[in-house]
């Protein structure tokens, strides 16, 4: 494998010296006395990963680790700034370097760390070292482009790639599936108007449909022959189009090429598209953030700049220029080279890291639990968004994931943020913005009893089914993560209606699987569904002698590995022979544990192997090493290495680990 090894993430600036922690700490010198005591060794990785957290903490008060995805990241980067005429050598060449660092022994690139190459990342990239200058007579070009014409070229590849081919002139926006800007034009209450999509898709939508509109094609200063097979049809696709399609949409798709193609001197069909487009490109302009950014994802990001651009928008506007430097804080560079982060994780690290430290023993009145959380206090959404479409009445509230991004606040960052916040010390500021985003979340509510990460009833069966739509999900229906959530947020709050929470709690009981276990929809997989919803369900009353919460915990005890760790594959989302099955991670091994603490015996033998197994595979600046992907953007599609999940899982559990162990005593 050629694939570096993920980087470690940052140092610590200082060490923290070990006095500093005497006031801070439930650990094993202040609860000798009770019942059991956690080995030297535990007590040991725990300081020492408390230590490390708290290292990385900013003067600001919030966590922010890596957000590390593939390199279509980089590869797109580098095409966009082919389109706006800014590719700059000095940029192009260290995102190059890291592109070329990630290329796999066959040629290819893939989309998770050990994964398989991935046919459209790969042409991604391959075009993208071509814009580089790299000779495509080269030794590892020519693997790349002959792994690309084994594999079924361009034709093979997903519509964003053949869309960014068609934008560099290398493919004809002929053979495209078409959503046309007159998409912006249907109500509500018709199938298909953007609504229906879910927040990521549909930002991403309204941008592409107006880049469709006006086919754009900036030809790349050399021909891509190499990337076509020889004596194949190069032209049309055959990507996934009989599969996930049914003939109803093909020739809805067919259909609308022909008004696509409708001639200039049809004035009405023209004025319709003109409006078309002034509605899109307000819809756009009316969602760009603080930062310059939209939705604080790279899709829309990338597809909003190229759509504004072709509606006239020039590179020194406001709104471009601001995008662009937008970007760039987008843009990660140490020794390891130059690269793009697909979306930035403060208000979910933050949360996350609060938890931990507060399981590992620091107190509410912390300076590290106190500064992290008045920082949330200011990352509090006050504004409506895209969510208000349907819940017109709903007061605003809530947390996004990301730095900015107050159009898009979601579920799950709400629901954890709120946990995190109820674990500080409380104050007036912290109580009112807790009930407002209890109350929002609350209202967000799906009619199924669950909740999805960012709409409410966001689960039409219609629009998986455009041929546009062969990548990722594109709707956002209830998951048993987000939901379990929720239901563990919830039964810590005592003015919500109980009713809210039943309902909650039926829906985790109707998504459990046969096998005893929970799907993973943002995190890989039925170990991090499972992880998340034992502990909500006990949280949430349920006993811990329910034999569905017995099956669980068997679930978990029989897919330990014989290392003690827990490891999921990322194949488990599309081969039923990988659930719970794969190398042990210390997030995964994590997330066992906090299931089988909420429920079972923190000295049952599993939970003592799973302890040994993050004590032993601890490093010794007191994090782990953790280079497999344990986030889920779409389950198989597009993966996540949150690097921070690799210390906040285990510090929790080791943290509740001695807690359990110690009888509960918690400041
Ligand atoms: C862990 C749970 C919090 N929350 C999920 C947020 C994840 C943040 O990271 C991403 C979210 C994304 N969405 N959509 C995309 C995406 C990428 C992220 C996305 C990716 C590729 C394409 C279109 C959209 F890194 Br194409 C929501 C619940």
């Amino acid at each position: 494998m050629t694939q570096l090894e993920n980087p470690p993430i940052a140092k610590p600036a200082t060490t923290t010296p070990l006095e500093m922690t005497e006031d801070r700490s439930d650990d094993a010198a202040s609860i000798s006395e009770v019942p059991a005591e956690p080995s030297e060794d535990v007590a040991r990785a725990l300081k020492a990963g408390r230590e490390h957290l708290l290292g990385l903490q900013s003067l600001e008060g919030w966590w922010k680790g890596e957000l590390e995805t593939n390199v279509s990241m980089d590869a797109e980067d580098v095409m966009l700034r082919h389109f706006l005429g800014i590719l700059d050598p000095t940029r192009t060449g260290r995102t190059a370097e890291w592109i070329r660092s990630k290329q796999l022994p066959d040629g290819g690139w893939a989309t998770f760390f050990g994964g398989p190459d991935d046919l459209s990342v790969t042409i991604e990239a391959y075009v993208a070292l071509r814009l580089a200058g790299d000779d495509p007579e080269s030794e590892h070009m020519r693997r790349a482009s002959s792994w690309v014409r084994a594999h079924g070229g361009i034709a093979g590849s997903r519509v964003f790639t053949r869309i960014w081919m068609a934008v560099l002139g290398a493919w004809s926006w002929d053979d495209l599936p078409v959503v046309p800007p007159e998409i912006m034009h249907l109500p509500r209450w018709i199938p298909l108007n953007i609504y229906d999509f879910a927040c990521w898709a549909r930002q991403t939508v309204v941008a592409l449909c107006v880049v469709m509109s006006h086919k754009p094609a900036v030809p790349l200063p050399f021909a891509l022959d190499e990337l076509y097979p020889p004596g194949r049809p190069s032209r049309r696709s055959s990507r996934r189009v009989t599969s996930a399609t049914s003939a109803g949409f093909l020739l809805l798709d067919r259909l609308l090429h022909l008004y696509d193609r409708a001639p200039k001197w049809l004035v009405p069909v023209q004025t319709i598209r003109r409006t078309a487009l002034a509605k899109a490109e307000r819809w756009i302009l009316a969602r760009q953030e603080a930062d310059g950014l939209w939705g604080g994802i790279q899709p829309p990001v990338v597809y909003s700049i190229i759509a504004l651009r072709l509606q006239g928008y020039s590179l020194e506007h406001p709104v471009l220029a601001a995008a662009l430097r937008g970007l760039d804080r987008f843009t990660v560079e140490d020794e390891l080279g130059q690269r793009l982060e697909a979306c930035q994780s403060p208000v979910w690290d933050t949360a996350l890291a609060m938890v931990a430290l507060r399981d590992a023993g620091l107190r509410e009145d912390d300076p590290a639990i106190v500064s992290a959380a008045s920082w949330l206090l200011g990352e509090e959404v006050a504004v409506r968004g895209d969510w208000a479409e349907r819940r017109k009445s709903l007061a605003p509230g809530g947390w996004a994931f990301e730095f900015h991004n107050d159009q898009y606040p979601d579920i799950d960052d709400t629901a954890e943020v709120v946990i995190a916040l109820r674990r500080a010390l409380p104050t007036p500021e912290i109580q009112a913005s807790c009930s407002r985003g209890v109350s929002w979340s609350v209202g967000m509510q799906s009619r199924s009893g669950g909740w999805g990460a960012f709409d409410v009833d966001n689960d039409s069966s219609a629009v998986a089914k455009l041929p546009f739509c062969d990548f990722g999900e594109v709707t956002d229906p209830p998951s048993a993560d987000v939901t379990a959530h929720m239901v563990e947020m919830l039964a810590a709050e005592t003015a919500v209606d109980a009713e809210v929470l039943r309902r909650g709690v039926d829906w985790l009981w109707e998504a459990q699987e046969a096998d005893g276990s929970w799907f993973g929809r943002w995190g890989v997989n039925y170990v991090y569904g499972t992880g998340a919803v034992v502990p909500a369900l006990i949280a949430a009353g349920v006993s811990r002698s329910d034999r569905r919460i017995a099956s669980a915990l068997t679930w978990l005890e029989v897919h330990q590995n014989s290392d003690g760790g827990w490891g999921e594959d990322l194949r488990s989302y599309v081969e039923h022979s990988w659930r719970g099955r794969g190398a042990s991670t210390p997030s995964q091994t994590a997330w066992a544990l906090l299931a089988l603490l909420a429920a079972g015996d923190p000295q049952a033998s599993c939970v003592e192997r799973g302890v040994q197994w993050l004590v032993d595979n601890q490093e010794t600046d007191g994090s782990w090493d953790e280079p497999y992907f344990t986030g889920t953007g779409f389950p198989w599609d597009f993966s996540i290495n949150y690097h921070l999940y690799r210390i906040v899982w285990p510090v929790s559990a080791l943290g509740r680990y001695v807690k359990a162990l110690t009888g509960g005593v918690q400041p």
